[in-house]
């Protein structure tokens, strides 16, 4: 009787903080639903980072000059760090970064579909860094209010990163739109490519979303997956104008009443395909986690032997 009175008032604690906006700390009882939630997004977010190093890290050796190569390099390290940031954070929820990385190469755990596209043309890495950070920032910048402490502290500094990503990826185009027409072509066929699998980064449209209700009543999530893909497409069409970049959607128009762009529906069945493991690079992506993995034994194995002994020598 007793404990069910306990259980009772940590609910009814949990509740206040979260109707008052403030955040819930790792040392406070959450109830293990909103903890599972957290893991879930949470893991997911840092293995997209990690994975999401690979369609440009593709391009590393390949750039054109040094000072681009400089600039990828440091671009692909910063989404090393956010994967050790979100890991960092998942940790405090009593979950095992070893165990992560096994539900991720064993495809119990999800990564962003958008990562499951080839970066076919250094057109890609600047497409990639104006639409898919771009998109990442929009989907982010709420995260920072997110009601989990640690979570919203590590997206304060990622996002700082991912606008100097957007920028630096949006900094190539210009000067690639100003460059010669096979330039230019080489940007808008990335953009062709690129434009779709963007939007369904924002996830399923809200009607189909099974978690959105629950994480937005649990501050987890600030705004529907619908409200942020607005959201994207009315902060990129002005820069495509500025890039003298067509987008591939003719629905695509300014809505005078709605204050807002129009935009035509994307695939869903696309996205649904990408999601469950048939997209065009999805083998390849775990492959090649799972492979880098392996080869880091010998690293883990020498940096877990060194700690000992330092904590030996205590
Ligand atoms: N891909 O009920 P919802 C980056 C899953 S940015 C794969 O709407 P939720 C930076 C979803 O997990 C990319 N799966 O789910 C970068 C759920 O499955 P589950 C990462 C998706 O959680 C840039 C099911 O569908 N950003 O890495 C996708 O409320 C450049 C039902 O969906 C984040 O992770 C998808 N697109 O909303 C790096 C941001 N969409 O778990 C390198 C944090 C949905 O029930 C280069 N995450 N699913 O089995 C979020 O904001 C949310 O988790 C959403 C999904 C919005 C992604």
């Amino acid at each position: 009787m007793t404990a069910t009175l306990d259980e009772q008032e940590l609910q009814g604690r949990f509740e206040d903080v979260i109707a008052a906006d403030q955040r819930i700390e790792p040392r406070d009882w959450m109830p293990e639903a909103y903890r599972r939630t957290l893991v879930r997004q949470i893991a997911q977010h840092a293995h997209s980072e990690i994975i999401g190093m690979q369609p440009e890290g593709n391009w590393i050796l390949r750039a054109p000059s040094l000072r681009r190569k400089a600039i990828l390099l440091a671009k692909v390290q910063d989404e090393a760090g956010h994967g050790m940031y979100l890991y960092a954070a998942a940790e405090t929820l009593g979950v095992d970064r070893a165990e992560l990385t096994d539900k991720l190469v064993t495809g119990k755990q999800k990564y962003s579909s958008i990562f499951n596209y080839p970066a076919l043309s250094y057109a890609d890495v600047g497409v990639i860094g104006w639409l898919v950070d771009g998109a990442a920032i929009c989907n982010q910048v709420p995260l920072c209010r997110c009601s989990y402490g640690p979570y919203a502290r590590a997206m304060i500094r990622i996002c700082k990163e991912e606008s100097f990503h957007q920028r630096q990826g949006y900094e190539l185009l210009l000067a690639m739109v100003n460059g010669t027409d096979a330039q230019r072509e080489m940007v808008q066929e990335s953009t062709n490519r690129f434009w779709w699998p963007s939007l369904m980064m924002f996830g399923p449209p809200d009607a189909d979303s099974p978690n959105t209700s629950q994480s937005m009543a649990w501050g987890i999530k600030r705004h529907t997956n619908d409200e942020l893909r607005q959201r994207f497409v009315d902060m990129t069409v002005p820069q495509a104008e500025a890039l003298g970049i067509t987008l591939p959607d003719p629905g695509l128009a300014w809505n005078e009443e709605r204050g807002h762009y129009d935009f035509s529906e994307p695939d869903w069945t696309e996205l649904q395909a990408v999601i469950s493991g048939s997209g065009p690079c999805n083998a390849q992506r775990i492959a090649h986690r799972k492979r880098a993995h392996d080869e880091g034994e010998w690293v883990r194995e020498a940096a877990a032997a060194y700690a000992r002994k330092q904590e030996s020598r205590r």
